[in-house]
């Protein structure tokens, strides 16, 4: 009788009983580029606390802007959380919640920021979309609309990592991650500043800071003092399959933002 004992037992795969801790075994198979999978997309962040805090004599002036890219771009559009996240962080903080407890404390607010955009946008035909419909059915929204917005914070709750008491994946990071992911033609990080600075334009000494015109995810790396993003989004760059950053933070003159195209 023939043996079909492995055919029928066993799947076929280059990985079949094979650690996926040696990355030298895995790297054969693993080692590929990822597909795009919405190369057209254009991802925007918008502040929470740089914009939409400042209310209606920010938020509208970026609602035009936005009306204005809708022909010509298709958008993700995701908000950050703002002062309502400050202020959640200092209670749990002070009574002591752990990291996961306040990642998904601060991320309601963004998601907050975003329903407050969706409702602007929404004579456009564009739509607050939920973290689930983002992750399985973006592509079927962006086909019967030109944007749609979402929440920029990742949605980590109890994974989040562990160190630092505040969540260090926060809106910047998860709009990064989400970019990155579905190989979107870029990023842009809309702020109430420039680009990135030598030191904080707002700080203390900010009248003296001067603007970087070009920079990139090295030199970001190095860059001793504040900067306008998360930390972790720098960290997050080192290891991009897309976005590449290698003209980051080029001056984009429609959004007054930060541009991290691939
Ligand atoms: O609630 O504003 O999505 O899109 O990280 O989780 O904390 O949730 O815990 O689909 O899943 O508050 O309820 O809230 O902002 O994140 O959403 O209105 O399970 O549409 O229910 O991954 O919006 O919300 O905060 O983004 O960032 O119901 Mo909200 Mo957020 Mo809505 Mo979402 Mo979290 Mo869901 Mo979720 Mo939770
Ligand atoms: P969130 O969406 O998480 O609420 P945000 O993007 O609205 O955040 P901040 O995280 O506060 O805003 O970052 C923007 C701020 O970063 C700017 O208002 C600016 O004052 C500050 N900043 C700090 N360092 C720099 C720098 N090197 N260059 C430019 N801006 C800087």
């Amino acid at each position: 009788m023939a043996n079909t004992t492995n055919d029928i037992k066993h799947v076929t795969s280059p990985l079949a009983r094979q650690t996926l801790l040696d990355s030298q075994l895995t790297d054969p198979v693993a080692g590929k580029r990822p597909i795009r999978l919405l190369p057209w997309l254009q991802v925007v962040k918008i502040g929470g606390r740089s914009i939409m805090d400042r209310g209606r004599d920010a938020i509208l002036p970026i609602v035009d802007e936005i009306r204005k890219l809708l022909p010509e771009h298709r958008l993700l559009i995701l908000t950050g959380a703002g002062i309502r996240a400050r202020h959640v962080y200092g209670v749990g903080l002070d009574l002591g919640l752990p990291v996961g407890s306040l990642a998904p404390l601060a991320a309601s607010e963004a998601g907050q920021n975003g329903h407050i955009l969706g409702a602007l946008l929404a004579p456009d035909g564009v739509s607050y979309i939920e973290h689930p419909t983002i992750a399985s059915q973006l592509a079927i929204h962006l086909s019967a609309a030109r944007a749609v917005v979402g929440s920029a914070f990742p949605p980590y709750h109890h994974h989040e990592f562990t160190g630092p008491r505040i969540p260090i994946h926060r809106a910047d990071t998860g709009a990064f991650l989400l970019a990155d992911a579905l190989g979107a033609a870029g990023l842009t990080i809309v702020e109430d500043v420039d680009g990135v600075y030598d030191a904080d334009p707002n700080g203390p000494d900010g009248k003296k800071a001067e603007l970087l015109r070009e920079t990139n995810a090295a030199d970001l790396a190095k860059f001793k003092g504040t900067l306008p993003i998360d930390t972790a989004l720098v960290e997050v760059m080192a290891t991009a399959r897309h976005i590449e950053c290698h003209s980051a933070c080029k001056i984009d003159p429609v959004s007054r933002g930060i541009g991290v195209q691939n």
